[in-house]
């Protein structure tokens, strides 16, 4: 396939772009009757692109406003491509109705699941890990609920904490977008439906913090599932220890949460700022950073992370918010040099701490430490343009980059920029990050659109439980792929995949290779962010 475009459509008012791997011989865009002439595309030079080893031309049609239905022809091969006036909301609502099928310890409704819908899951109690890998029986509780993380069926909290933070900022920087009903159980009680879903994730949270303050990494079984409903994952549930960054990271998401559901629901806010005080405190009572490790024989999602700084850093701003006081904002500038501003991944969350400042708080902070941290973060964002623009694809990732996920830094790159964007008002920033929501729509190297259910060739067979085991032909939608991975992959990816692929095409729409097409909610959610502010530009 040498046309790679757009397939869930381009905004009459952005500009447009597909990426040729062919000459681009007799480019021609036509109308839905494939007769008249309606635009001749400009071709760019071929520039090698080097991630994917392709020669690649861009063809721009930035001109073609009027909403319809058209062919791109070029290289003797011809697509579809629509031009509408709200290309991206459908998307918007099915990327958070996503983390809706993720629900654990619940029924799905078929009023709300329809075919998806499946029994409840994981409602026993979790019994303690000790960190040589016996059970502590006196340290049974009881904590359903929340979303499972992936495509497997545990329970993360760092991973939980970044997902819901991408989306409550989402939901404060372009809250006119979500104002529609999901089809959740929820629905209609008064509050937007986003906060509904985040609501669910956010009642599990509160139930893995220790009476001290301190938060469980995780609740999980003792290994992967296999490949069964959620309802016939009967191993033991397992809670595993208390660890610096998840309590740092549950810290900064209640403080945060708060701010958001206050004007909804002041008795959940309070709930959710005395819980991230009190994780504060802890972790002021225990200083010393130890990262969390699995315990031998154990093989749940270990994400363990090296550095709790950059955590510490996100709580100190989101309780900086929360409560304006002064020992917060002295946490704050203790760390705010040794953090990377840029970073919105489930290691390293310094970046929401950085839009707390830049976005929520600016009136309150010194002109000196607000125009420093500005300055820092649009340096960033100008290395990440540089980045996509060396990209033929105009893809902002090094191609010795393509991670397990690295669907994440790409997004998390286009969150930047957006940032940027509404920081400075200028193109560039949007312009750069429109090309990795195209990216995630399909112009990458593999062709794929890396969304179930959106898309001509949508990927089909994630690395996903509930998907493979429920017995219908297609995946759950709005799920996210974690996209090319030449760095870490897995047996089932050496397999299949020959060793000499380029790293941006190292991916194959299959379901056993869980280091290049799982889905998981943080994939899903910084997702809501990019395509929740394209949908926000729409007129
Ligand atoms: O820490 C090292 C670093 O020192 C080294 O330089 C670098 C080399 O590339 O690797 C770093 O560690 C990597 C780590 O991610 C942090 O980026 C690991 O090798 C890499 O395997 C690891 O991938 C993680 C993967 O789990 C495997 O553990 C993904 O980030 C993470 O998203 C993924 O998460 C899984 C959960 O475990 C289970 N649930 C599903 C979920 C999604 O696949
Ligand atoms: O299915 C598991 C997936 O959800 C995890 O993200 C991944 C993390 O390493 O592991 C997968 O489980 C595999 C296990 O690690 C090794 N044996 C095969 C399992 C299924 O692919
Ligand atoms: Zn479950």
């Amino acid at each position: 396939m040498s046309i790679h475009y757009n397939q869930v459509g381009y905004d009459s008012n952005l500009p447009k772009r597909a990426v040729l791997t062919g000459q681009g011989e007799l480019c021609v865009i036509l109308d839905a009757n494939g007769h008249a002439k309606v635009c001749a595309p400009r071709l760019s030079e071929p520039a090698y692109d080097e991630a994917s080893g392709d020669t690649v031309r861009i063809v721009d049609f930035s001109s073609l406003v009027s909403p319809g239905r058209y062919f791109l022809i070029a290289d003797g091969e011809k697509v579809s491509i629509e031009i509408k006036a709200r290309p991206y909301h459908d998307l918007n609502n099915a990327l958070v109705k996503a983390l809706y099928y993720q629900r654990c310890g619940c029924s799905l409704q078929p009023r709300y699941a329809g075919e998806f819908q499946h029994r409840a899951c994981h409602l026993g109690r979790a019994t303690l890990v000790k960190a040589d890998g016996t059970l502590d029986e006196n340290v049974l509780i009881e904590c359903s609920g929340g979303w499972h993380d992936a495509g497997d069926y545990g329970r993360y909290v760092q991973p939980a904490a970044v997902a819901v933070s991408h989306i409550l900022y989402a939901w404060e920087l372009f809250p006119n977008v979500f104002n529609e009903e999901l089809a959740i159980p929820e629905s209609g009680n008064g509050v937007p439906d986003i906060l509904n879903e985040c609501r669910y994730e956010l009642e599990w949270l509160l139930k893995m913090q220790r009476a001290d303050g301190g938060v469980y990494h995780k609740v999980t079984t003792r290994y992967f599932a296999p490949f069964v409903m959620p309802e016939d994952d009967r191993g033991d549930i397992l809670l595993f220890d208390v660890s610096h960054c998840s309590t740092a990271c549950f810290a900064a998401i209640n403080a945060q949460a708060y701010r958001v559901y206050r004007k909804y629901n002041p008795l959940l806010a309070e709930r959710l700022l005395q819980a991230a005080k009190k994780a504060w405190l802890y972790l002021e009572k225990h200083p010393d950073f130890v990262p969390f490790r699995n315990p031998p024989n154990l093989s749940s999602g270990e994400y363990s992370d090296p550095n709790g700084e950059d955590d510490l850093f996100w709580a100190a701003c989101e309780l900086y918010a929360a409560t304006n006081e002064a020992s917060y904002l002295s946490a704050i500038k203790k760390r705010v040099d040794k953090v990377d501003v840029a970073q919105f991944g489930w290691r390293e969350t310094a970046g929401f701490g950085a839009l707390c400042c830049l976005f929520i708080v600016k009136d309150t902070l010194e002109p000196m430490f607000l125009s420093s941290l500005r300055d820092r973060f649009l340096k960033r964002a100008d290395e990440i343009v540089e980045l996509a623009q060396k990209s033929g694809y105009g893809t902002a990732l090094a191609a010795d980059n393509y991670i397990w996920g690295s669907i994440l830094p790409i997004l998390n790159n286009a969150i930047v920029m957006i940032c940027a964007k509404l920081l400075t008002h200028l193109d560039k920033y949007q312009n750069a990050a429109q090309s990795q929501l195209d990216y995630l729509l399909g112009i990458n190297a593999t062709g794929y659109s890396f969304v179930t259910g959106f898309g001509e060739k949508a990927f089909r067979f994630p690395h996903h439980r509930p998907s493979y085991a429920d017995g219908i032909d297609a995946p759950i939608p709005g799920l996210v792929s974690g996209g090319p991975n030449k760095v870490h992959p897995d047996a089932a990816a050496k397999m299949t995949i020959p060793p000499d692929t380029p790293p941006a095409k190292f991916w194959i729409d299959h379901t056993p290779t869980a280091s290049s097409n799982e889905i998981a909610i943080y994939w899903n959610s910084p997702a809501v962010f990019v395509v929740g502010y394209f949908d926000s530009l729409a007129r």
